[in-house]
């Protein structure tokens, strides 16, 4: 247990000081030691990226570090998503196309949702970020979207997602709309009229899986 915490801890201090090697060796060791990809995410490098956004809030960091950490997050990450994606299972629940709005370049819990689903067994077209509403639009009309997901972590940011609520239904496509992001609260999306709102990927599976109609496991 203590070894689980030591380690835990280096990889947390690797991401908040910018260490991409270091992140990714200790991503491998965490996998090596039978830890898993999620549990190496939520214990290592969420809290890691979070506290790097804290000390930048407060002046302690500059931005360059911020930068640095999100690439270390970014490293470790790269060894952890395959296997989070290799538990995917093959039948398709439902196909999703998922995205950071435009303006908005953060891109990390977007992809872990986008993997998250992938890896419960959903068909995920991911558009990357800074995406305009017309472009999910298309895609969504292209691909017969069961869901489209917006992620926006920018306050000013976030009234894209309710342009995409009104662009998907104004369209008259059949796919609901599922949003989230740190800021966007389920009485944002509420507000906006969004299908589905989760605060984190876990839920969001579930989420999606109860807007496509399927019911959540356990
Ligand atoms: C890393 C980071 C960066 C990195 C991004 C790297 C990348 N490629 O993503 C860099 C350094 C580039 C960056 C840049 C900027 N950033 Co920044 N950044 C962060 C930071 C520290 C962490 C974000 C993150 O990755 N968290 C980890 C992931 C896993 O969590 P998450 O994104 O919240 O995602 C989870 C949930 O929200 C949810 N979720 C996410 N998306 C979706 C989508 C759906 C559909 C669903 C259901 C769920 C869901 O599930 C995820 C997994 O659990 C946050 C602070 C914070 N505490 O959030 C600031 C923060 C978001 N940034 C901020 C700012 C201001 C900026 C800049 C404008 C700074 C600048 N002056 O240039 C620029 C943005 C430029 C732009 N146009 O986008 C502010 C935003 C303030 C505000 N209220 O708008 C924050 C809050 C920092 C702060 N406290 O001030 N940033």
């Amino acid at each position: 247990m203590a070894d689980s915490d030591e380690l835990f801890s280096g990889l947390y201090q690797a991401v908040l000081s910018g260490d991409e090697d270091g992140a990714a060796r200790l991503a491998t060791r965490a996998l090596d030691s039978g830890h898993s990809a999620l549990e190496t995410i939520e214990r290592a490098l969420i809290p890691g990226i979070r506290e790097a956004g804290d000390l930048w809030e407060e002046g302690e960091y500059f931005l360059p570090e911020l930068v640095t950490a999100a690439q270390a997050m970014k490293a470790a990450m790269a060894v952890l998503q395959p296997v989070l994606g290799a538990e995917a299972k093959s039948l398709s629940l439902g196909r999703v196309v998922i995205a950071t709005v435009e303006g908005d370049i953060h891109d990390i819990g977007k992809s872990l949702v986008a993997t998250m689903l992938s890896a419960n067994g959903f068909e995920v077209i991911d558009e990357g970020a800074g995406v305009p509403v017309s472009r999910l639009i298309e895609r969504a009309r292209e691909v017969d979207a069961d869901l489209v997901c917006a992620s926006a972590l920018l306050t000013t940011t976030m009234p894209r997602q309710r342009e995409l609520v009104n662009a998907v239904r104004s369209a008259g496509l059949r796919a609901k709309v599922m949003v989230g992001g740190a800021p966007v609260t389920r009485g944002w999306a509420e507000q906006i009229g969004a299908d589905g709102h989760a605060d984190n990927a876990l839920s969001a599976v579930n989420v999606a899986r109860t807007l496509v109609g399927h019911r959540a496991a356990g």
